[in-house]
């Protein structure tokens, strides 16, 4: 069972099976700037990717109006012709058999759900909930939402829970996955800002790859760094020998959750050296004499006792960053999930800016987002920040957002929501007693996942809005709303380099599923508050609103025009103002930072940094071993709703979950490649698969993700500041099963 590396080269042609749309790829064919040549369809329009954060640009091909194939877009900034597996079949899970095709309601628990038409469903859901909030107020409601509906619609759900209905507490998915990024940057630089451009990838001479599984969980972005002409050093910094490890130049394989002492020794280190950049940290930052103080205690000796890596490797990984002239800094998951990920990933910004390496083309501190419309969320989601990138506790903002919007000030609250796992948590106390999920399936992907199950049992009323029905948290809901997915609505997804790209319909969404955007039209009329919305009228109305709304803000997007223009331009970047419009015809990309000006009052940025921390859960006599978990392959999406609908796809990885295995702890399990192995961990045991590998160091094992059953190990803990679960250490032990 090896781990599957499967980026833009992988032989499609080899795994034909049944509903195949794709167009078979030839060895050679279409790598950079070609397409086959095909007969001409009907029409060929243009989509972006609805998976990942990297945004893949594609032409979709139509017959009568509807798609019939898909091709990577060859002229689109960020895929240049390329696309990965989940991109190419991307139109199968449309037509799965176990779409939602009618809302359905379940008026008793434990009995089985009936189809109803949407005016019934419609008043179920303001009839319970409005009951629900009569009886124990208004914050006995909550709503959990997603990175991966377009920013019309998020923005859209967010307006209406909280300044329609009265909703308070709302959160998303994207809490499990770069909630840290959001507060490192807020708090360092002022904005949440990735400042990257991906042609960062190809003019860095070092690349710092933090966490991050990038042929695995961006396949494209990886490209982009094979694409490099000045022979950069790759370094990876992960427990795991991933693919991405095995491709770079050096791999410092750390104890997991060892990141804080490993940066802040490194950093002590580059002082050493000389290394930093004097001028720019006197002209443009905050706090750096207190932090080289601080690091000055972490010497190589308690960097080697914590993290396992030697003095002669941290001095070749210091004097690497000193030698770079370009040096980019990225991170992924292996940093945001964890107990103390804020002040890890502000030890990677510290990096940045105390070498001067922001800024300037191919530099940066740099966080990759997850899902297709993370970036989205996070400035229009309307749960932590207030829309458009603003504070909820910030008076002006409100009366802007309000005035824009025409609705009565006094209808925004004055603080952020409460974040998921208080949510959850306050479910569990009856608190909250409705909770309303939209694209966003917790019930496999939440940690301690029989927590978070016996909360949704706990709850009064639980609707899920999804495009399938039989998601693992749909099978709890008491009222399901079917939705269109991508491809079947539009709209636009931001990308982890901040670039707005257009969705399109080019499918018809099944049965009665009706798009989010028009699902909310009709909640919000069933609920009494439609006049409030009148605007809304459709995704292009309320990318005006948007556009507003982020007027005189970091990330203005004023200057783009339309869809249209959107299109025209290859996707665009934030900011854009009107003359910034005009100047992308040139390059269409803009990197922040290059005028040194950050968004802190003063334009400084901060260096943060703090005492490490231990994790709540570590290997002991008990649970030995510690648990990593991440991306399987690059064919499998999350919670697999999607990817397993796809013959194609579920050729590319392992149909049962697996548990990966050092040899010679499995020595000491004795235990044999393909063996059944029972996983257990304090919250639940689970039998899967074992597959030994070196790729885990002794003394850890790694589960992927994607199936149902791995978070029911996983220990809930959270970073102070962002609230981000940290998936990636749980203490676990390993016996083999009988049978
Ligand atoms: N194929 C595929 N691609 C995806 C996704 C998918 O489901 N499937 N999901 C998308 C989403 S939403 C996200 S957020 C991204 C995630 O993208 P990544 O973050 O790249 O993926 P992960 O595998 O979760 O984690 C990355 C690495 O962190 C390492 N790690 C674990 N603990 C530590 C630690 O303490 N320190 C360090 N330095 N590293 C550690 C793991 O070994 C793992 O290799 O992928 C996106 N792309
Ligand atoms: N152990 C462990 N757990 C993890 C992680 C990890 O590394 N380790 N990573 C975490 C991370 S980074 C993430 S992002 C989460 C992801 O966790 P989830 O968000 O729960 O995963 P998805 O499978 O992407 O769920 C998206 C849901 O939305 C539905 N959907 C898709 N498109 C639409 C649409 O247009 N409209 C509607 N209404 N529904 C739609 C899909 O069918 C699916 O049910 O998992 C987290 N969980
Ligand atoms: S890399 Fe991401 S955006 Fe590009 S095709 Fe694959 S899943 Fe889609
Ligand atoms: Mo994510």
């Amino acid at each position: 069972m090896k781990q599957l590396l499967i980026s833009t080269n992988f032989q499609l042609r080899q795994l034909d099976g049944p509903k195949t749309r794709r167009l078979v790829r030839r060895p050679g064919q279409f790598g950079l700037g070609q397409i086959p040549s095909e007969k001409a369809p009907d029409a060929t329009t243009t989509s972006v990717c609805g998976f990942c954060s990297t945004g893949c640009g594609l032409n979709v091909h139509l017959k009568e109006g509807e798609a019939i194939n898909l091709t990577p877009a060859t002229h689109y900034p960020v895929n240049l012709g390329m696309a990965c597996p989940k991109g190419w079949e991307a139109l199968t899970p449309l037509d799965a058999d176990d779409r939602a095709t009618s809302p359905m309601y379940r008026p008793q628990r434990g009995q089985s759900a009936e189809a109803i038409p949407w005016n019934e469903a419609a008043g179920h859901f303001s009839e319970r909930f409005q009951a629900i909030q009569k009886e124990h107020g208004d914050d006995s409601v909550a709503f959990i939402s997603t990175g991966q509906i377009v920013t019309e619609e998020m923005a859209f759900l967010g307006a209406l829970a909280k300044f329609g209905m009265g909703i308070k507490h709302g959160d998303g998915n994207t809490r499990q996955c770069m909630a840290t990024a959001v507060v490192a940057y807020k708090q360092s630089f002022g904005f949440d800002s990735p400042p990257y451009t991906y042609q960062d990838f190809e003019e860095s001479d070092v690349i710092v790859l933090v966490g991050s599984n990038l042929c695995i969980a961006h396949p494209i972005m990886w490209q982009r760094v094979e694409r490099n002409p000045h022979n950069p050093e790759i370094i990876v910094v992960d427990p795991r020998r991933t693919e991405t490890a095995v491709a770079a130049t050096q791999h410092y394989p750390i104890r997991p959750k060892s990141d804080l002492i490993f940066f802040y020794g490194l950093a002590k280190r580059l002082i050493e050296l000389g290394a930093i950049d004097q001028s720019f940290i006197d002209q443009h930052t905050n706090e750096f004499d207190d932090f080289a103080n601080h690091v000055a205690s972490y010497d190589a000796a308690r960097v080697e006792a914590q993290s396992g890596i030697t003095e002669a490797e941290l001095n070749k990984l210091a004097q690497t960053i000193a030698d770079g002239q370009r040096v980019s800094f990225w991170w992924t998951m292996g940093v945001n999930q964890g107990h103390e990920a804020t002040r890890t990933a502000q030890s990677i910004i510290n990096l940045a800016l105390m070498t001067g390496n922001i800024g300037r083309p191919g530099t940066g501190a740099n966080s990759i987002t997850g899902q297709c419309n993370a970036m989205g969320s996070r400035l229009f989601s309307n749960t932590t920040g207030l829309l458009g990138g603003h504070d909820f506790a910030n008076q002006e903002h409100r009366e802007k957002v309000a005035n824009i919007l025409g609705i009565e000030e006094e209808r925004i609250p004055q603080e952020p929501s409460m974040a998921y796992d208080q949510i959850i948590e306050n479910i569990h106390a009856g608190k909250i007693r409705g909770l309303w999920v939209i694209a966003t399936n917790g019930a496999h992907s939440w940690i301690h996942q029989d927590r978070y199950r016996e909360a949704m049992e706990k709850l009064d009323f639980l609707v899920v809005q999804d495009m399938y029905g039989n998601t693992e948290t749909a099978e709890m809901a008491d009222l399901i709303l079917p939705a269109a997915a991508w491809g079947e609505k539009e709209g636009i997804f931001i990308n982890s380099e901040r670039r707005l790209g257009v969705v399109k319909k080019v499918h018809k969404a099944p049965g009665q599923a009706l798009s989010d955007f028009n699902i909310f039209r009709l909640l919000a009329q069933a609920w009494g508050c439609g006049e409030m919305f009148a605007k809304w009228q459709s995704p292009a109305a309320a990318f005006e609103i948007l556009k507003e709304l982020s007027a005189g803000q970091p990330c203005d997007i004023t200057g783009i025009e339309s869809y249209q223009h959107l299109d025209e331009l290859g996707g665009v970047q934030w900011p854009c103002t009107g003359t910034q419009a005009s100047a992308r015809k040139e390059e269409n990309q803009c990197r922040l930072f290059e005028d040194r000006q950050f968004y802190h009052p003063d334009k400084r940025a901060k260096f943060l940094f703090a005492d490490p921390l231990a994790p709540s859960e570590w290997a002991d006599e008990d649970y030995p071993l510690i648990l990593l978990t991440g991306r399987g392959t690059s064919a499998q999406w999350h919670t697999q709703s999607r990817t397993s609908k796809s013959e194609v796809l579920k050729k590319l990885y392992p149909q049962k979950a697996y548990v990966e295995v050092h040899p010679e702890d499995a020595e000491h399990w004795q235990l044999k490649d393909g063996d059944k192995v029972i996983v257990s961990s304090r919250r639940a045991e689970i039998t899967v698969v074992a597959h030994l590998t070196p790729i885990v160091q002794r003394g850890q094992v790694f589960m992927s993700m994607h199936y149902p059953e791995v978070n029911r190990l996983t220990h809930a803990s959270f970073d102070p500041y962002s609230r981000q679960p940290s998936y990636k250490c749980s203490a676990v032990s390993l016996r083999k099963a009988l049978s």
